[in-house]
């Protein structure tokens, strides 16, 4: 028997100390984009995401509804796996038929598409703006980018030129002349404009929002030969993986993860093996979950594509009291990017880190991250919203929708709970979670706290956050005091928290 020094300590025991925030630190400087596999250090991940936020392998939170909306917003799901592998592979390629775009920069125009027809989709939209491209030979060739009121102005003589100010900015934008398309994308940075056009075979089809430009930067950089699939991810176990693996692969899935309350097995060692002699580097298997350094290095020496890190911490999880076995999650986190930073320094291989369970707020989020995991998996937060499959009920004049553990008995998940292949015992509950709205609403407010969290800390990308990230642990007495000491406080802006 053994005792480790340190107190476990869960992610609400940190605060972050403030560094310097520069002229660089602007909300459109900051890049949340995430290694998801591992890679060499100093090169690119294969598999890289935008917004670095995973939606947990469960029945309650990973449908393909979900996964396409999260893989829109720069995000990526887990199809679950606690089903027949037939219906699994069918939900993975569900996702991979879905069109690929970006939902609320979205306007798709067929080709030859006149420009009129553009405009008046356009004007359906928020965008307040039109894009005007040169008809004729020269398709591929820019003009200029207007206001719809100004477009309509023009077209009724009362303006010459295509320069014109975008609604609401005093910014002049003046295109003279036909511009190719990395003039305008420079005109459109340099004012600092909202939208970026994106031409197929010289024809708009889409506006970008500048806010979703990284994720489509990092989408189209990762998209296999100019395919436009949404990614998508896939849970696996550690006994049908023979048939799993071939028929999730198959069906198109990006990467795939081990799905097990504790990693540290020979039997994840052994699917990663299997996983490796067939397919070599061409498919990627995350393992975990783990809380130390030693469970760290065996799955990394184990080909691990990437490791997931968390016993106990899960909002639905009663694996602690039931069987005792579990960490604080900070404690956990920290002792595991301490070995993924030496792994990486002895062996020149980086294995990106993911922090699942129990970040039941944004600043979770930011602490995780600053800690130094490079992505988060999040069940409660994403079966709150309206693309879950899960059930929405009102109780007592409330919204809520269900959320259930897959250790509780409903979700019967044997191969990731079960003794000697069946559940005696339950490890998880199955309950209700408040309501929150639509994911990309959600998403897009947390994105914008992590970003707000990063410039105060003075960083402007994940790997910068890591390395000049501050933190402090906070007494009991000290974390009583948030801040807010007033009797009574109108309703938070913020529905989803
Ligand atoms: P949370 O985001 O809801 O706090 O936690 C989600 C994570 O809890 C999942 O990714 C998984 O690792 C874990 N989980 C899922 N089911 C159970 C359970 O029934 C559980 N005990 O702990």
């Amino acid at each position: 028997m053994k005792i480790l020094p340190e107190i476990s300590r869960t992610l609400s025991e940190y605060l972050l100390i403030p560094g310097l925030t520069t002229e660089d630190c602007t909300p459109d400087n900051v890049d949340l984009g995430a290694p998801l596999v591992r890679h060499q250090v100093g090169e690119e991940s294969a598999v890289r995401i935008a917004t670095p936020m995973v939606s947990a392998i469960m029945q309650a939170v990973s449908s393909p509804t979900l996964a396409v909306a999260l893989a829109q917003v720069g995000g990526l799901s887990f199809i679950h796996q606690n089903q027949q592998i037939e219906d699994q592979a069918a939900d993975v390629l569900a996702v991979k038929r879905h069109k690929a775009g970006f939902r609320t920069s979205e306007v798709t125009v067929a080709p030859q598409t006149p420009l009129g027809e553009v405009t008046r989709r356009l004007s359906g939209t928020e965008q307040g703006v039109a894009v005007v491209t040169q008809s004729g030979e020269t398709d591929s060739e820019f003009l200029g980018i207007i206001s719809l009121d100004d477009f309509h102005l023009e077209r009724h003589g009362a303006s010459e030129t295509v320069g014109h100010r975008m609604r609401g900015r005093d910014t002049l934008v003046t295109a003279e002349a036909s511009v190719t398309l990395s003039e305008a994308n420079e005109l459109i940075w340099q004012h600092h404009l909202d939208v970026l056009p994106v031409l197929e075979d010289g024809r708009v089809v889409s506006l970008v929002l500048k806010r979703d430009y990284q994720a489509h930067k990092t989408y189209h950089r990762a998209s296999v030969d100019g395919e436009k699939r949404l990614r998508v991810g896939a849970g696996i176990n550690s006994r049908d993986f023979k048939d799993r693996i071939p028929a999730l692969v198959e069906a198109g899935a990006d990467v795939l993860c081990l799905d097990s309350s504790d990693g540290y097995s020979v039997y994840q060692a052994r699917t990663l093996e299997f996983a490796r002699e067939e397919y070599g580097d061409d498919v990627f298997v995350g393992a975990g979950n783990v809380v130390d350094g030693r469970a760290f290095r065996y799955l990394a020496d184990a080909g691990a594509a990437f490791v997931k890190v968390g016993i106990g911490g899960g909002a639905i999880c009663t694996t602690r009291a039931q069987k005792g076995i579990g960490r604080g999650q900070a404690s956990a986190l920290l002792a595991v990017v301490e070995a993924r930073d030496a792994y990486a320094q002895e062996t020149g291989v980086y294995v990106p880190l993911c922090c699942d369970g129990g970040l039941l707020n944004d600043s979770h989020m930011a602490m995780a991250l600053a800690m130094g995991a490079d992505f988060i998996m999040l069940g409660r937060y994403f079966a709150r919203l309206d693309e879950s499959p899960s059930r929405k009920l009102q109780i007592g004049g409330q919204w809520y929708k269900e959320y259930w553990g897959e250790g509780s008995r409903r979700a019967q998940n044997a191969a990731r709970y079960g003794q000697r292949g069946q559940m005696v015992f339950e490890e998880g509950v199955d309950g209700y979670v408040p309501y929150a709205g639509s994911l990309y609403d959600n998403v897009e407010r947390t994105r914008a706290k992590l970003i707000s969290t990063m410039i105060s800390c003075g960083s402007t990308t994940l790997r910068d956050f890591h390395r000049d990230a501050v933190l402090v642990p906070v007494s009991a007495e000290s974390f009583k005091q948030t801040g807010a000491e007033i009797e009574v406080r109108r309703p938070a802006i913020d529905a989803g928290e």
